[in-house]
């Protein structure tokens, strides 16, 4: 059995391969070398992985990714139908996207966005009160990161809702479901929290005609995937006074091109897609007991559904 680890990233091989190799002693796992031949792979393990991975390894059943979102996998040529697709679930990262959105979200709800403006200019000014019912703050995405988010932002007493295609139940949080209830739920809601994965379905889903639904003063916070937002819509948003805000953690091109316009916004907050990083340790420990039942023909978790796309 053996196993490619298909990484672009200049990853410490003794930091992942050895301690892998050692959690999964029954397969031989190899390094990508680039211009390098295939290892005869039946498995593979990816982030951010080679253009050329199926081409060059047709003989791979199963792919093991190092992080939740797999769209960069479904783009690669070759990914053969029958070929499964496992992700991560959480492994630390769940916790590290609420933290990210109730930054966002406090920031701009308490106003600590304005105090650091006034304190450049070294003006004491109390700014008024927070009217919490006011901050409707509203999720796409109720999954393992969704849920999570809302759960958090729950518990600060924001008025919280989800919305996912099958809806989900949760203590504090209004359940919106599927397409036809999208409408509803962006006109109830001021802060905007993206957490949804990319899919032929998602792309694109912020783009002027939603964004224009929400409520007026909205902010935006998106930590999915830079393809869900239509970047050219959002500044004339922010011009018209419709949306106050983003901070927006990923983007079409990662880097962010220095010519950008979105860097020199100071209405938009940018970060170098980290709102959740993959926890090395917990990511191996899961990982390899994720190939460990495969390899012993056991149900695994965490099964991307090949039609849906996440
Ligand atoms: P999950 O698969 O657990 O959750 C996805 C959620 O999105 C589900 O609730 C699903 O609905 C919903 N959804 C998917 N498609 C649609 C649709 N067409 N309409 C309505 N709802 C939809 O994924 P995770 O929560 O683990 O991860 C989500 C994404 O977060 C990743 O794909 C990745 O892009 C991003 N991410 C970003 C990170 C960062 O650092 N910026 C770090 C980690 C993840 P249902 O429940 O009904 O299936
Ligand atoms: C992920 C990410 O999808 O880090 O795991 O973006």
């Amino acid at each position: 059995m053996n196993i490619i680890f298909a990484s672009t990233l200049d990853l410490d091989d003794d930091a992942w391969i050895k301690p892998l190799q050692a959690a999964i002693p029954s397969a031989r796992i190899h390094g990508w070398s680039h211009n390098g031949a295939s290892v005869g792979a039946d498995l593979a393990i990816a982030w951010n992985p080679p253009q050329d991975l199926f081409q060059r390894e047709p003989g791979i059943k199963a792919v093991f990714n190092l992080g939740a979102g797999v769209d960069a996998l479904f783009r690669l040529p070759g990914l053969g139908d029958g070929v499964s697709v496992v992700r991560i679930e959480d492994a630390g990262m769940a916790v590290q996207m609420a933290e990210y959105a109730v930054y966002a979200l406090v920031r701009a709800s308490r106003q600590f966005d304005e105090y650091e403006r006034l304190q450049k200019l070294k003006r004491w000014e109390q700014q008024p009160d927070i009217q919490r019912g006011k901050w409707t703050v509203g999720v796409l995405g109720m999954g393992v990161m969704g849920t999570r988010v809302a759960q958090t932002i729950a518990s600060l007493d924001y008025p919280v809702a989800g919305w996912s295609r099958s809806g989900k139940d949760l203590p504090g949080v209004q359940k919106f479901a599927g397409a036809d209830e999208l409408p509803a739920f962006l006109a109830r809601t001021r802060v905007l929290i993206n957490t949804l994965p990319l899919t032929s379905e998602t792309r694109g889903i912020l783009r002027r005609e939603t964004l224009q639904q929400l409520q007026p003063g909205a902010y935006l916070i998106s930590m999915g995937r830079g393809a869900h937002l239509v970047e050219e819509d959002l500044q004339p948003l922010l011009d018209s006074g419709q949306l106050l805000g983003a901070t927006l953690d990923v983007f079409q091109q990662e880097p962010l091109p220095e010519s950008h316009p979105f860097w020199s916004d100071p209405r938009i907050t940018i970060t170098p897609h980290v709102a959740a990083a993959s926890l090395r340790e917990e990511t191996i420990e899961q990982v390899s007991n994720k190939i460990n039942c495969y390899l012993r023909g056991e149900p695994l978790t965490g099964v991307v559904a090949r039609d849906r796309g996440y």
